[in-house]
């Protein structure tokens, strides 16, 4: 079903899948110079990481949010089941373990003629962290001592995220969303929001259809946030 294409230094695995044509294409590679995350803030994706991109051509293109959540889902079930290892979901992107980002997941669109979507996962598997990051990232060697199979993951992952994507195509949105509600690290929690022009002070009490996520404020008043980081 996938495409796999590994290679050892790459700027962003986003824009090398983009060249293939088939859907399910995927770029793997050891090393990204040029990694990014949301708002082109910069990746670290130093070596022994696991960086990945797939190409896909959803039959919805305007429901690019459960793509990410979809990713998500299978990631978590992914680490699960190859390194034997809980993490939780985090709105909108990320894995974590505690408070630690274990995963962040970046999706892009390309419309017009060329419709498209670029599901990019990247996760601290065996990659040495960065000292300015050790107090918000973690990886899966740190939590083991050991390292892990990064392709037996990969595998994993890629199933798991088939059966999801299967889901999204048929248009089962509920059922994608109601398993990440299931291994939600956000929902409860009291929590601060940052967004381009706000930040919000409150309770996180749900996800609603478009993936937004609904804040409960000091004085009762519901907030509904597209796009931000969460802090708690
Ligand atoms: C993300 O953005 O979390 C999405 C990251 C997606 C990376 C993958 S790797 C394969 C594919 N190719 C790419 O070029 N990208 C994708 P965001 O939520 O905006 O989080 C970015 C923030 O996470 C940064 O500003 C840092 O604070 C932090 N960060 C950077 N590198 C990290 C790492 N390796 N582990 C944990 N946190 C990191």
């Amino acid at each position: 079903m996938y495409y796999i294409h590994y290679f050892k230094k790459l700027g962003s695995t986003n824009d090398r899948v983009k060249k293939f044509k088939k859907e399910c294409s995927v770029v793997v590679a050891e090393i990204q110079t040029k990694g990014r995350g949301r708002f082109k803030r910069k990746w670290s994706s130093g070596k022994g990481g696991l960086w990945l991109s797939i190409l896909l051509k959803p039959k919805n293109i305007g429901k690019l949010g459960y793509l990410t959540f979809s990713a998500a889902v299978a990631c978590q079930r992914a680490v699960k089941k190859a390194a034997g290892i809980e993490s939780k979901v985090k709105w909108p992107n990320d894995l974590v373990i505690g408070k630690k980002k274990l995963c962040g997941i970046l999706t892009e669109s390309g419309f017009g003629t060329k419709k498209f979507a670029v599901v990019g996962i990247g996760m601290n598997t065996n990659n040495k962290i960065p000292e300015n990051l050790k107090e918000n990232a973690i990886s899966l060697s740190n939590i083991l001592g050991k390292e892990v199979n990064n392709k037996e993951l990969i595998n994993c992952l890629l199933n798991e995220f088939e059966l999801l994507y299967k889901k999204l195509n048929n248009r089962e949105y509920n059922f994608i969303l109601k398993e990440w509600k299931k291994l939600s690290d956000t929902l409860g929690r009291d929590v601060k929001v940052i967004t381009r022009n706000k930040v919000l002070i409150g309770k996180a009490i749900d996800v609603d259809d478009d993936l937004r996520l609904i804040i409960k404020t000091a004085n009762n008043t519901l907030d509904k946030v597209t796009e931000g980081d969460v802090l708690y």
